[in-house]
């Protein structure tokens, strides 16, 4: 790998880099905490996976369309008193770039970092729930008129669960290892929910659901919260804003929110889905979203909810049967458990679907 030093002197000339090191626990990119001896002290430097993002240029057109629109639309927001919300920023090379590529192909790119800030893998109690929610609806709410049609698909068929279907069949014919009790549990799960997964790509041929511009990778730990006031006050992570159905947000947001666990947990047969932080997510999210959802948005949230619980699922299961060829994995059979936690949680979602029905014709 290059030097590191000699890449973030590429976004910031001039400036003596301190220190470099490893940041975050992202399954797909590499993430890098620079810290400089000036005034603006530390920012977030990151290697792009090509093999996941084949045109990375376009991720980072996106990220500038995406956060320049949010920047206008937040002047005059109007956010809840004392609140405070900030979008990243995309830092620049000397000649005006928005990456740099080194010289072994590999392609870099630099992003301000948010301070008095702090994420967490898993929520903490109702209150970062409700902001997790809120977070996600303001989010929502400054893209809602920006045209999804402005920006790239930078990763066909994200969140298409019947792609990611399609795609597990062609490696399930390859694969020969041996099936553990495990592997089989989850080839049984999977087979057994293969015919309802088209269910918001179906709505959405029918015309019932409509693309939008969503964030794509909307989990807790990429939601920012003040060190002090314990406020949501930034989304992260904005590799994945392109079109989409918002359902894929609200889906993705609830599975991880509602998971006490956290999806890296080892204790995969105690994994629940959380009703009550269920009511906080939506709650703080509806508070801003109830202004474009339609009557049809609603018809599908327990879908997706359920949905995407199901696919991310699919996708860890799939990359485990294929060898680990997409996520980053500490040992071999890391997707394997991760799986295992996913259809653990679709399970608890799909025995409480009357509860969670229920909450959301309550906040209606
Ligand atoms: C990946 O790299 P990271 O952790 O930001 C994945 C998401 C998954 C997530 C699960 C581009 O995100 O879709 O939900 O892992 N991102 C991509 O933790 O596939
Ligand atoms: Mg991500």
């Amino acid at each position: 790998m290059s030097n590191l030093v000699s890449v973030a002197e590429q976004f910031k000339p001039s400036v003596k880099v301190i220190d470099i090191k490893e940041f975050g626990n992202g399954n797909i990119n590499k993430t890098f905490l620079v810290t400089l001896n000036a005034k603006e002290k530390q920012f977030v430097l990151q290697r792009i996976n090509t093999r996941v993002f084949h045109q990375p240029e376009l991720v980072m057109l996106n990220m500038r369309i995406s956060t320049e629109h949010m920047r206008r639309r937040l002047r005059h927001f109007p956010l809840s008193s004392g609140h405070r919300w900030e979008v990243l920023h995309v830092l620049l090379t000397q000649d005006g770039q928005d990456h740099w590529v080194d010289s072994e192909g590999s392609f870099w790119r630099a992003i301000s970092l948010i301070d008095n800030a702090q994420s967490f893998d898993t929520v903490r109690d109702i209150g970062h729930a409700r902001e997790a929610g809120y977070a996600l609806g303001i989010f929502h709410t400054l893209l809602s008129d920006l045209p999804s049609g402005k920006l790239a698909d930078t990763l066909k068929g994200f969140h298409v669960t019947p792609y990611y279907l399609q795609h597990y069949h062609k490696v399930l014919i390859k694969y020969s290892a041996g099936k553990s009790p495990e592997v089989n549990y989850c080839l049984q799960f999977v087979n057994e929910r293969s015919a309802w997964a088209n269910v918001l790509e179906t709505a959405r041929a029918q015309g019932r659901l409509r693309l939008r511009t969503i964030h794509g990778d909307p989990k807790v730990n990429n939601i920012m919260m003040d060190t002090a006031s314990g406020q949501a006050i930034s989304f992260i992570d904005l590799d994945t804003i392109k079109p989409g159905l918002v359902h894929y947000d609200i889906g993705d947001c609830l599975r991880s929110g509602c998971n006490p666990l956290g999806e890296e947990t080892k204790q995969w047969e105690t994994v629940r889905f959380d009703t009550d932080l269920c009511r906080a997510i939506l709650q703080g999210y509806l508070s801003m979203a109830n202004e474009f959802l339609t009557g049809n948005d609603f018809d599908y949230l327990y879908d997706s909810i359920r949905l995407l619980a199901f696919e991310l699922g699919l996708r860890f299961f799939t990359d485990y049967l294929e060898g680990n060829v997409y996520f980053k994995v500490r040992y071999p059979e890391h997707n394997l458990d991760r799986a295992l936690v996913q259809f653990r949680l679709t399970g608890s979602i799909e025995s409480q679907e009357t509860a969670i029905r229920n909450i959301i014709k309550d906040l209606r």
